[in-house]
């Protein structure tokens, strides 16, 4: 985009790129009403209602089968009347109507809009939309960086050009219109594959796509160039800005400041006397549209776990089937951990601490990657022989690294042949040793 652009065209007619950093095309994607669009995936009926999510199992709706025409009717919570000390994680746009939001009480929610839906918080199903949201976009645009459970900027800079194209050849407008191209695109395959909608700003960096993505919601789409700053961003609190929290926005308040235009005014040298050097120095450039953070491609989980502390010290001896049982949970949790998220991994460890709060780790590592329940607690197993077992045991951990993802394991899988699964070792924990 014209103003942001690094690259020039010398004499000749050759484009030379000055600065990469000033020539990208940058979007933040966020969802909308997440955790209350997933769960109006699963109960159609509460479209156009106000909803709010942040109960607990008791608010799970129950379902009856209507006598006259054999369908399943659900009865749901409604807000009026909740006591306690729950608070919303979100709420439809319905319920933002009444005023209900994010962190809000729930008390105080029910007082505002009591005839809203309650329902509980479901994270497995959040997560699972997450991941599928984010693979959606990763497949028209692999340079995404995690942001949240719902939000994920995204590098457009060299997505959908024309073949033989260069980015920075590219003029302003013709840059503005890939933007759009691509961002629909990308709504579409998140709709596609999820059924949820999401809003989409892009610009020339993180900073102002974070805000852009907010202005037109839901369903929005936003491109901005620096040239719209002065309307579209100067107007907008300082809080907008990523990085000014409630107490700096108090701050710059008492100090006569409340839009990024009254920010972006003020002097420079002023704002580092009163925030400091780095601060100071950041907020003027911020209040500019000016940020040059790279997109931070998602890094891939290094390990993932599970443990659990007894309410009571277990012996080997005296506890052998609560061991057993539970050690065998352990496997099955770690294994739905891993097939939910999609990884495999090769490494199975151990983890055990004794009533004394000594702590053991051991761990094997097994031919071929594995999310099988029963895999993980043979190697897991497998250790347990090489630990002490003669004091009483106060956590039990079993834990799983050198992941990979679960495609590029069938891909590995399938330049493999004839590998044996290894044969079933019983655990010390089970009856019979
Ligand atoms: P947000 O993206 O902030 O909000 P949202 O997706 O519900 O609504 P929108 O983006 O359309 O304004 O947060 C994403 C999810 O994170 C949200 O659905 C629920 C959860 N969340 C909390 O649990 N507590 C909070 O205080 C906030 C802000 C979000
Ligand atoms: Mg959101
Ligand atoms: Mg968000």
């Amino acid at each position: 985009m014209a103003i942001y652009r690094g690259a020039r065209t010398v004499p000749g007619g050759v484009s030379v790129t000055l600065g990469a950093m000033t020539d990208r095309l940058i979007a933040h994607l966020d969802m909308d009403a997440f955790y209350a669009s997933v769960e109006l995936l699963r109960y159609p009926e509460l479209r156009g209602r106000p909803v709010v999510i942040g109960g607990g199992s008791r608010h799970q709706p129950e379902e009856a089968t209507d006598p006259a025409t054999g369908a399943i009717v659900r009865r749901f919570t409604r807000l009026s009347g909740y006591a306690g000390r729950g608070v919303i994680t979100t709420a439809t746009y319905e319920a933002r109507a009444f005023g209900a939001h994010s962190a809000m009480a729930l008390m105080k929610a029910a007082r505002l809009c009591p005839d809203a839906v309650l329902l509980p918080t479901d994270f497995d199903a959040y997560r699972r939309y997450s991941r599928r949201f984010k693979d959606a976009v990763k497949a028209i645009a692999p340079q995404i960086e995690d942001n949240g459970i719902d939000e994920i900027y995204i590098d457009l800079t060299h997505i959908g050009l024309a073949p033989g194209a260069v980015a920075a050849d590219e003029t302003s407008a013709a840059a503005g219109e890939r933007a759009h191209r691509v961002a629909r695109a990308i709504k579409d395959a998140v709709r596609d594959t999820t059924g949820l909608s999401c809003s989409i700003g892009i610009t020339p960096n993180k900073l102002l796509s974070k805000i852009a993505s907010e202005l037109d919601k839901p369903d929005g789409l936003t491109v901005l160039t620096a040239a719209d700053i002065p309307s579209r961003v100067w107007p907008l609190s300082a809080r907008k800005i990523n990085g000014i929290g409630p107490k700096t926005a108090t701050r710059l308040e008492a100090l006569g400041i409340r839009t990024i235009g009254e920010l972006a005014h003020s002097d420079p040298a002023w704002l580092v006397e009163q925030f400091g050097a780095s601060r100071g120095a950041w907020m003027h450039q911020a209040s500019h549209g000016r940020d040059d953070r790279q997109v931070v491609t998602c890094s891939e989980p290094v390990t993932m776990s599970r443990e659990t502390t007894f309410e009571r010290d277990l012996s080997v001896e005296d506890d052998r089937d609560a061991l057993s049982e539970i050690f065998t949970e352990l496997c099955e949790e770690l294994a739905e951990d891993l097939q939910r998220k999609g990884y495999l991994g090769r490494t199975i460890g151990l983890k055990l601490r004794y009533c004394n709060f000594k702590t053991v780790t051991r761990d094997r590592t097994i031919a071929q990657p594995t999310q099988d329940a029963k895999a993980i607690r043979r190697a897991a197993s497998e250790c347990l022989k090489r630990v002490p077992l003669e004091r009483r045991i106060r956590l039990l951990g079993v834990r799983i690294s050198g992941l990979c993802r679960q495609e590029d394991a069938a891909a590995a899988a399938a330049h493999r042949v004839g590998e044996a699964d290894p044969e079933s070792t019983p655990s010390l924990f089970d009856r019979e040793l």
